[in-house]
């Protein structure tokens, strides 16, 4: 990728968003194509949109009405996630596959049509179904109302940094291969920024991102981990980062040199250039402290002052070591909410539902694998079983025996969930959804468990932000931990690591009618079954219930 100039930028986020005051209607055309790719000296082809990897970022203002006519040209099936989004009634638009929609089948169409309604700053899309997302995602940019200034200095400019994930074989054929076998699959082969891994020992550069930057100015970085499954640390060296936003909600600014990121989060920060010459590394590299094998490369760009020659040495940075624990839960302890007047954190204060979900791997028999049994993962115990047609058009037409309503609130075994385990390892399967009323709420306990072994799971909620209220260590303790629970400026987001060995308490209000899945945004625990939906009803009156769906939606 070439070095963004600034002015060419500049020309085109102008080009992009006209001067209206008013929401207007913004039309893209993702056009699915295959391309080959070269990364790591060797070439595949790859599914993208547009011939773009990552794909091109969309960009919208706050109460925009989106439309994205997606057209499949590739021989897979094809749906978007516009992950983030909250979707206020129109859940058509989320994308998962056989959740919201069918998918779009080769040489048809679906046009996604959805308004942003009270949220701000960086999320993004991806594809939603077998393991397309590795290569089919982007950036979603909102900007705030016109004339409504951000909460902090306003940057000289923007810059989007989708970190990614590659492998060198197909990744449709790394998945099958994990599922006929039984076991993990094949780790990558590089992490990416923008692209591209950086310069790697034995294979000639071919390509990379730099950044230009000029003395004494401040950049505003949109950063989104799409990679499969792995999280990360970014850093970059001898610069300080101010982290302003998350998941599209703005936080109380805090500096830090490194940030950590799971798949499926998005972060926002400033960076002052406060050198005047030079080359600086950036660098993204995986945080994992479980007994987990994971590619362990380090992805890296530059960022290099206007003037500062191409042969100029690149002043490096040393990364985190990958389990580096401590680290990952200062930063995660420092979010909080902005919480001002203007945005004020609505945290639920009284409970509808108060929900214990374990999460955890789990092995079930498999007479064809390798050792007669496959690896599964669960929460509380159910590991689901994807239908065969979308969940939210059997909600919408009362379909029945699609799926059922008793999805357990709590574990149906309680024991020390992160001490010894029982010895059966066996997981229940099933299409069980949980049933809430509009405008109810919720808490939900996410507790990891040592099943084969602890590990951080990033989970991810469809159609609403939450917030992150509590998270500790251990088992969580009703009594002693709920005391202890921030119902004043809790960080909200869409996605949230639920600590190795450890729980996070989550609150939201279930103000949005519709089927929202919810999952580990670790790409192959959702494939194991870590993944439910919750169903909302519809309220009083057509502004509280689902839109009918659109006469393009696909069938299955
Ligand atoms: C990729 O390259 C191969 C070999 O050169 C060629 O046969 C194929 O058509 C190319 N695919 C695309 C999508 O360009
Ligand atoms: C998009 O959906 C809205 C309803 O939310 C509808 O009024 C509008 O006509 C739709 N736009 C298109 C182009 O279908
Ligand atoms: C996965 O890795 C194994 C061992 O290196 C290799 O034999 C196999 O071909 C790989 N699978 C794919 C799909 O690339
Ligand atoms: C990365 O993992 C390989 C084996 O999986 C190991 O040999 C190597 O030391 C690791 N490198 C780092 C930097 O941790
Ligand atoms: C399969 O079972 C054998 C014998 O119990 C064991 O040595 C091997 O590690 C197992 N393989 C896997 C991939 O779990
Ligand atoms: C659960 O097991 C762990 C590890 O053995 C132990 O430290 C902890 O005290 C146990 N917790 C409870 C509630 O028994
Ligand atoms: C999970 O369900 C299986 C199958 O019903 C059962 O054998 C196992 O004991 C359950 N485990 C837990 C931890 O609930
Ligand atoms: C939802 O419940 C809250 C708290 O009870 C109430 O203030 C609000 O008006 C309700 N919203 C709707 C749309 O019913
Ligand atoms: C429904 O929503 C529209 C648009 O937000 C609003 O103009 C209208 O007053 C609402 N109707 C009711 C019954 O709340
Ligand atoms: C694509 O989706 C349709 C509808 O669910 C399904 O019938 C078909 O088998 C799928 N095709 C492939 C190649 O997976
Ligand atoms: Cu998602």
């Amino acid at each position: 990728m070439a070095t963004p100039h600034i002015r060419i930028i500049l020309l085109m986020v102008a080009c992009l968003l006209p001067l209206y005051a008013e929401a207007i209607v913004r039309h893209y055309k993702f056009n699915v194509v295959m391309k080959n790719a070269t990364r790591l000296c060797s070439t595949k082809p790859i599914v993208t949109v547009n011939g773009k990897f990552p794909g091109p970022t969309i960009y919208a203002r706050e109460d925009d009405n989106v439309l994205i006519k997606v057209v499949n040209h590739v021989k897979y099936n094809v749906s978007i996630h516009w992950h983030g989004v909250k979707q206020l009634r129109t859940g058509w638009a989320d994308g998962p596959a056989y959740i919201t929609q069918c998918p779009i089948q080769s040489g048809q169409t679906y046009l996604y049509n959805f308004t942003l309604t009270g949220q701000r700053g960086t999320l993004w899309w991806h594809a939603h179904v077998l393991w397309l997302r590795a290569t089919v995602h982007g950036a979603l940019v909102i900007l705030p109302k016109l004339g409504v200034p951000y909460p902090f200095p306003k940057p000289h400019m923007e810059q989007v940094i989708v970190l990614g994930e590659w492998w060198k074989s197909d990744t449709e054929a790394i998945i099958n291969e994990a599922l006929k076998s039984g076991l993990a699959p094949n780790i990558s082969d590089a992490h990416t920024i923008n692209g591209h891994p950086g310069p790697i020992q034995g294979c000639s550069p071919q390509g990379g991102f730099s950044l230009e930057v000029e003395p004494k100015n401040t950049y505003l970085l949109r950063i989104v981990n799409a990679a499969l499954n792995e999280e990360l640390f970014f850093k970059v060296a001898s610069h300080q980062l101010t982290v302003v936003e998350v998941d599209a909600t703005y936080v109380k600014p805090f500096q830090t040199d490194t940030i950590v990121i799971a798949p499926g989060q998005t972060t926002n920060v400033l960076l002052t250039a406060k050198h005047t010459t030079g080359k600086y590394l950036v660098a993204a590299s995986p945080f994992m402290d479980a007994p987990i094998v994971v590619d362990n490369k380090t992805a890296t760009a530059t960022i290099h002052y206007s003037g500062t020659l191409g042969s100029t040495i690149t002043t490096l940075t040393s990364l985190p070591p990958k389990n580096a624990t401590p680290l990952a839960t200062t930063f995660t302890d420092s979010l909080r909410s902005l919480n001002s007047k203007k945005y004020p954190a609505k945290v639920p204060l009284k409970i509808d539902h108060n929900l214990l979900f374990t999460v955890s791997l789990g092995i079930n028999p498999c007479p064809t694998c390798v050792n007669n049994s496959r690896v599964v993962a669960a929460i509380n115990n159910v590991t689901f079983v994807m239908p065969k047609i979308a969940l939210l058009q059997a909600h919408f037409f009362n379909i029945k025996g699609v799926f059922s309503e008793d999805f357990p609130g709590n574990p149906p075994i309680v024991y020390n969930f992160t001490g010894t385990q029982p010895t059966n390892f066996g997981t229940t399967k099933g299409t069980r959804l949980y049933k809430l009323a509009y405008n109810s709420t919720v808490q939900l306990v996410l507790q990891d468990t040592g099943m084969i072994t602890p590990e951080n799971h990033p989970i991810h909620l469809h159609g609403f932000n939450f917030f992150v209220v509590g998270r500790g260590q251990g088992n969580y303790n009703p009594r002693k931990d709920a005391k202890k629970f921030n119902l004043v400026d809790p960080v909200e987001r869409n996605t949230i690591g639920v600590p190795a060995g450890g729980w996070t308490a989550i609150r939201f209000r279930a103000d949005n009618p519709g089927v929202w899945f919810m999952h580990c945004h670790l790409e192959i625990h959702t494939t194991w079954g870590l993944k439910m939906a919750f169903v909302v009803d519809n309220g009083k009156g057509p502004n509280e219930s689902v839109l009918p769906p659109p006469s393009d939606l696909p069938k299955c």
